[in-house]
């Protein structure tokens, strides 16, 4: 029955003390004497459970007797980060944990310091589907998240002598207390082998695929907690084995030995996440993942319709809808084809139209090399009938759809073509999505268009209703209430408690952006929080930072195109005027940045290299008298940038006009009271719109700039001779001033920027980025000035709450309903 009461009862102090104590005996086999701080915080976590667990029940009986329409997130990625205080906060036990904890004698942040870091993806579209599933939680929609249960996530980065070095991520090492591992749901998945064409007795033609292998998918489930009592949903992480039966049986006459390969080799699948954002061309084992945990998903998925409905599909498509974040999980749609009319014995026409209801896409990327492609002959050893399928699906768009709008129009067919032609057969991933989906979303307005005007016109042409905008957005439980909880009280105080669920809310705080009092308030707690940082970075790096400097972040993963390279032409422009000037007056600032490198990408590495030797040099010269500290923060993760965004008094937003598609750190850096340096790009442009002009700084060429500049022919030594500052720098980078006795160490970069051809505009954009800068400096001198725009950003970016984000889709794309969850 329904009742008033929250799925998950709140506990008081008393009774949390006496949890975890009861676990710290129970379930630790240890006393309050002698447990270690881990022991401690299993305890705490066990108690934290008690109260997850009962959620997850409630929520999961709840929508199994309503039947409800349910969200499928698919994603190869899960950036979740720490949960302990994530979980405590969502179920409103973060204080009474304090305190119970407190009176035990243990001091919670260093219980939280305990947890590893739950690292199973590489950036902003992990990190995205980790707000996302809270979102979806808190506003009480039935969802359920699909991915992998990598046992190495995201590896660890060091430097040795400014050089990446990665060692691996063992997460879950020791145990993870907040996952449940489910044998009941256990899977059976097939790859390889061979396609045989039979006719059954009516002299029907039936396809039949006798696999090469079989593989064991184990989910684990990660309860996923709404705030303040809402539901609790799942994430659900495939693990492979070695199948029992093809392993260890007499039809493996391979013998014991081989069998325990087998096993080794269908356990690698979901061994490791691949480090590389972007791309990673052609790796059968990604292909494997890909696939792996697409069909566990939807075998999971098919096995509760059928608990419902039997063996009638009439009413599939309303009850599913899967979002597939990004083309990495776009092999559902050929499976669910293959399940549908091999398996099912359904026809085509009526297999496709379910597989077009449920299918949405999520593009995140623009950029040519990142748009994916599989060799066709992979696909052929690999998936052999699903390349099959994706022939007829192609066959029949191109027979139907294209050469209706087009008659006889073979340049269209050769572009619009699922299978790019050539020596080497590609599937383009990318067009497989569109054509399969109902609906294409981009994450920020700019990306829409483009994703429209640039990647996929002629799709727009073919389907106009079919692509939509849903601006991303990130979840202010994790990113203001639980990273900054000074700004958290302060807000509380003037705007209400409400501005968790209702990010709006915060637009009442500009009423107090003139009030000295609360301008002063406000800038005392960003000084703590700097100080904060400040002892982390020394603990780091060693390196001191003053507090009362402006602290400059960049926080994203190294790419060319986020142009880190233009952060350090422009620290390197400072340094040189203060040699030259000795008392070059600028406000002292110190800059931060926070990068993983693929371990592959050279240049990107190389970028790494400069900085870390930039800042050595710079940070030991007398005569820059800190006016200038740079500080390249190690192995930058969630748990780091939660420490790094409270702190940050400047947000560097500088990618090339029209290449990021949104960015998520952006949003989160503005919602904590940092101004932003940026370029027309992503939601930087939407940012701009919700804070003014005047709380922004704006600089470097629009996406039609770039787009005019390289129609005429953009020479980047154009810039180098014209400039004697941008001159002098590149310069500087081939003599072995910052690599003592190694001149050319850091060449690598000016060639980029040169030979190179700077694709990604640096030096084009160098001078108004310089300018922007100075803009920062002016507006900082004036301490009233600064607070009132650092706290404007803070009121003016309640959009970008990703709760807005999944009401956006649910209108726009799931239409699913809110469930409210019934306590037993
Ligand atoms: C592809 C093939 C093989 C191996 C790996 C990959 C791969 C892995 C991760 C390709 C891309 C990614 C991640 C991309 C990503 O994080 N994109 C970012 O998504 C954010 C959320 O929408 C946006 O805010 C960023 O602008 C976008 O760069």
């Amino acid at each position: 029955t329904a009742t008033e009461a929250t799925p998950v009862a709140r506990l008081n102090t008393e009774q949390l003390k006496d949890n975890i104590v009861r676990h710290l005996h129970a379930s630790l086999g240890t006393d309050v004497n002698k447990a270690s701080p881990q022991a401690w915080w299993r305890a705490t976590c066990a108690a934290i459970n008690e109260q997850v667990f009962d959620g997850l029940r409630n929520t999961q009986r709840t929508h199994y007797e309503k039947n409800t329409r349910a969200l499928h997130y698919f994603s190869l990625e899960y950036l979740m980060g720490r949960l302990f205080s994530n979980n405590l906060h969502n179920l409103g036990l973060y204080d009474q944990a304090r305190q119970a904890l407190g009176e035990l004698g243990m001091n919670i942040a260093d219980l939280e310091d305990q947890e590893e870091d739950m690292a199973l993806g590489n950036g902003g579209l992990g990190r995205l589907a980790a707000c996302f599933i809270d979102s979806l939680a808190t506003l009480n929609y039935p969802a359920i998240g699909y991915g992998i249960h990598y046992e190495h996530g995201l590896f660890k980065q060091s430097f040795q002598d400014g050089r990446q070095i990665e060692r691996p991520d063992s997460w879950r090492e020791y145990g993870n207390p907040w996952e449940i591992c489910r044998p009941e749901s256990v899977q059976e998945i097939s790859v390889y082998g061979y396609v045989e064409t039979v006719y059954d007795l009516q002299g029907r033609m039936k396809k039949v695929w006798h696999p090469g292998r079989i593989i064991k998918g184990v989910p684990w489930d990660i309860p996923v907690v709404g705030y303040n009592g809402s539901s609790v949903n799942v994430l659900r992480l495939w693990e492979s084995r070695a199948s029992d039966f093809f392993n260890w049986d007499v039809f493996n006459s391979g013998g014991y030995i081989d069998a325990a390969r087998e096993n080794i080799e269908a356990e690698t699948i979901s061994k490791v996440l691949y480090p590389n954002d972007e791309t990673d061309a052609g790796k059968e084992l990604r292909l494997i993942q890909q696939y792996f945990f697409v069909s566990c998903s939807l075998k999971d998925i098919i096995r509760r319709y059928k608990r419902s409905h039997g063996d009638d599909w009439s009413d599939f498509a309303k009850q599913v809808v899967i979002q597939l974040n990004d083309t990495h999980p776009a092999v559902a749609i050929p499976e669910l084809m293959r399940i549908l009319v091999d398996r099912a014995e359904m026809q085509w026409d009526q297999a496709w139209n379910l597989c077009q209801q449920v299918f949405a896409y999520t593009n995140h990327t623009l950029l040519p090399e990142a748009l994916e492609k599989w060799p066709v002959r992979l696909f052929e050893k690999v998936l052999p009938r699903h390349i099959e399928i994706i022939y007829e699906i192609n066959r029949r768009f191109l027979v139907e759809q294209v050469d209706v709008l087009w008659p006889g129009d073979n340049q269209k067919k050769r572009k619009l073509s699922i299978i790019e032609e050539g020596h080497d057969p590609m599937v383009r991933m990318g067009h497989l999505s569109v054509v399969g989906s109902f609906r294409v979303n981009g994450v920020a307005e700019i990306h829409s268009t483009l994703v429209k005007s640039d990647l996929f016109p002629e799709m727009v042409a073919l389907w106009p209703d079919k692509f939509t905008n849903v601006t991303n957005g990130v979840t202010p439980r994790r990113w203001l209430k639980a990273c900054n909880p000074r700004l958290s009280a302060l807000l509380d105080k003037q705007v209400g408690t409400n501005w968790p669920t209702d990010l709006k809310q915060l637009s009442k705080f500009a009423a107090f952006a003139d009030d000295p009092a609360i301008q002063d308030a406000f800038m005392a707690i960003k000084q703590q929080n700097k100080a904060e940082l400040a002892s982390v970075v020394k603990k780091l790096t060693n390196i001191d930072i003053d507090p009362h400097a402006i602290f400059d972040i960049q926080i994203k993963r190294l790419h060319e195109y986020k142009r880190q390279h233009l952060n350090l032409l422009h620290i390197l422009a400072l340094y040189r005027r203060i040699l030259q000037e000795p008392d070059y007056d600028m406000v002292p600032r110190v800059f931060l940045f926070g990068a993983k490198a693929a371990p592959g990408y050279k240049l990107a590495k190389e970028i790494i290299y400069a900085i870390n030797k930039i800042a050595d040099k710079i940070n030991h010269d007398k005569r820059v008298k800190n006016r200038i500290k740079v500080v390249f923060m190690p192995n930058y993760r969630v748990t780091l940038a939660e420490k790094m965004i409270p702190a940050a008094d400047v947000s560097e937003q500088i990618s090339t006009a029209g290449k990021e598609a949104s960015g998520t750190g952006n949003m989160k850096l503005a919602l904590n009271g940092a101004v932003t340096v940026g370029t027309l790009d992503g939601a930087n442009i939407e940012i701009a719109e919700e804070v003014g002009s005047d709380n922004i700084a704006i600089f470097g060429l629009t996406v039609d700039d770039v787009k005019a500049l390289q129609a005429k022919g953009y020479n980047s030594s154009d810039y180098y001779y014209a400039d004697p500052e941008i001159k002098a720098i590149l310069d500087w980078l081939e003599t072995d001033y910052f690599t003592p006795g190694k001149p050319g160490e850091l060449a690598a970069i000016k060639r980029s920027l040169l030979e190179g051809g700077d694709p990604y505009l640096v030096l084009a954009d160098f001078a108004s980025y310089v300018k922007a800068q100075e803009k920062i400096d002016l507006w900082y001198r004036d301490k009233t000035l600064w607070a009132k725009k650092a706290m404007l950003n803070t009121a003016s970016v309640g959009k970008f709450t990703s709760d807005r984000s999944i009401e956006d889709y649910v209108s726009r794309v799931w239409q699913l309903q809110k469930c409210a969850v019934n306590v037993k």
